[in-house]
């Protein structure tokens, strides 16, 4: 955008703006205003930069779950100059060992709870229960925030690793408010007095964006949780009379699930992404609460939700269209563009991304400023995209080719189906079956009668062929620490 800023300062231009009473942080016990928000990441900068020597571009790793301590850190490294390295907060200490090693941070700032991941790696931690709030008392609530440039980065984020180590990709000061003014301007459309909640972790940009960016750039609130069973979010919704919540399509079922959705009445935007959204999912959301679920597809290389939909635009089983801002194609093995109706590779440009810090998978997964993601699209001719699978969750058998997603999506109406994660397992005579891995609701007896059940259903719900030839039963599906199913996990015990 020519007209976007040379010099700016992404935490003060999210906080400067509202006015300082509003609340801004909300918790079951206690409510930060702009005002407090601004004031407290101040003195943390002052602590950073006059305790801890921190000057511009020095990296601070951050760690732990969602509460405004969490927020403050994120806001205060930011106003010193400082990069932010956010983590998950489920990783181990093998995995922040690593984060470490890609983004060589110079200091951590954890949650007290959090830190025996931390030991032995051999840097200065400032816990927020335990030094922190003492320390940041002690100093002055004004500060001014250094004039970084809008191309300065900001953020070092970690894609979550569905398949092998992990990448960090780099966002600037200027994608930081890119997300707003695309995704959030032009789908979200939220207001100042909605009440945000949901469940990714800030440490995740789907969380960030969603509990932090898109609530701050227009003065609403947020409910921070720090984590919350389906039955304690819906009861957080109603309580706080919740307007907009971000979370993941397992957690929308789960929420039918408690009995509690036709009493969110409070709810006016939903937001689901980080997994494909199945359509009788979306379905009963909406004849439960009314709310049309706003599904969405992005990444942490893009920062946040490139395609998606809201309103009259959503065709339910569809992610949508590209968010103003971004370009998206389908594109074939050569990294051509495929006729509509055809599936191919996802392909995604856009303001935010995609860089990868110091990684030579850069070239593999950019091409000319396109982000190649791992997803397989088919483009309609009325421009909407069509989620086929990952790449690597095309099932080929017997000549059929099978999009896992979709017998995934057919189990997922299945009343007994809590979480189900379909690949394609080796067979010597197909080539590849269609495998099913399922989470039965509680209760639901794991027999061979259970098996014909679900395998009739997938056959009277979607073409026959696509049923799942093998069904097998767990406790609970392996996961990354952004709740992304590991497919390969699954695959490698096939
Ligand atoms: O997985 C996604 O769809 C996603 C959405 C928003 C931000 C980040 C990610 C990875």
């Amino acid at each position: 955008d020519p007209a976007a800023p040379e010099r700016l300062n992404c935490a003060t231009a999210l906080l400067a703006p509202v006015s300082p009473d509003r609340p801004c942080l909300r918790t079951d016990t206690e409510t930060w205003t702009y005002g407090e928000l601004d004031r407290r990441s101040n003195q943390i900068a002052h602590v950073l930069t006059e305790d801890y020597g921190l000057v511009p571009g020095n990296r601070v790793l951050l760690r732990g779950p969602n509460n405004p301590w969490l927020v403050a850190a994120w806001f205060g490294v930011l106003k010193a100059g400082g990069v932010v390295v956010t983590t998950m907060p489920l990783l181990r200490k093998v995995e922040i060992d690593t984060m470490v090693e890609i983004t060589k941070p110079s200091l951590i700032i954890s949650d007290d709870r959090f830190t025996d991941a931390l030991t032995g790696v051999g840097l200065p931690v400032i816990t927020y229960a335990g030094e922190l709030p003492s320390m940041a008392e002690s100093k002055s609530d004004v500060y001014d925030a250094v004039d970084t440039a809008a191309d300065d980065v900001a953020l070092l984020a970690a894609t979550s690793g569905t398949t092998g180590r992990p990448k960090a990709t780099m966002h600037f000061h200027r994608d930081v408010l890119a997300i707003a003014d695309t995704f959030g301007k032009h789908i979200l459309k939220p207001e100042p007095d909605d009440v945000f909640t949901g469940t990714p972790p800030i440490g995740f940009t789907f969380g960030l964006g969603g509990l932090v960016i898109f609530p701050m750039r227009v003065g609403a609130s947020t409910l921070l949780l720090e984590r919350a069973t389906p039955d304690e979010l819906a009861d957080a919704i109603a309580r706080h009379r919740v307007s907009v919540l971000f979370t993941a399509p397992t957690m929308y079922k789960a929420i039918l699930a408690t009995g509690k959705g036709a009493d969110l009445t409070s709810l006016r935007r939903c937001v689901s992404a980080g997994e494909h959204l199945p359509q009788p999912v979306w379905e009963e959301f909406h004849r439960t609460t009314g709310v049309r679920i706003i599904d969405g597809i992005g990444g942490t290389e893009l920062l946040h939700i490139f395609i998606s939909a809201a309103d009259d635009d959503i065709r339910p089983g569809s992610t949508g269209k590209p968010v103003p801002g971004f370009e998206a194609a389908v594109l074939d093995h050569d990294g051509n563009p495929v006729a509509d109706g055809t599936p191919g590779r996802l392909a995604v440009k856009g303001p935010t991304g995609c860089r990868y810090l110091a990684d030579p998978r850069q070239q593999t997964y950019v091409h000319n400023g396109w982000n190649i993601t791992g997803d397989t699209f088919v483009k309609d001719t009325d421009g909407y995209f069509w989620y086929q699978g990952r790449t690597d969750d095309m099932i080929i058998s017997a000549g059929y080719n099978i999009a896992g997603p979709e017998v995934e999506s057919a189990l997922a109406g299945h009343p007994d189906v809590s979480e189900v994660a379909v690949i394609g397992a080796p067979d010597p005579d197909r080539g590849m079956i269609v495998k099913a891995f399922v989470v039965l609701r509680p209760g639901v007896h794991k027999g061979q009668s259970e098996v014909t059940e679900l395998q009739d259903y997938v056959k009277r719900t979607i073409a026959p062929y696509k049923y799942p030839r093998a069904v097998e039963f767990l406790d609970e599906l392996p996961k990354t620490s952004s709740g992304k199913v590991q497919r390969f996990k699954l695959r490698q015990r096939a």
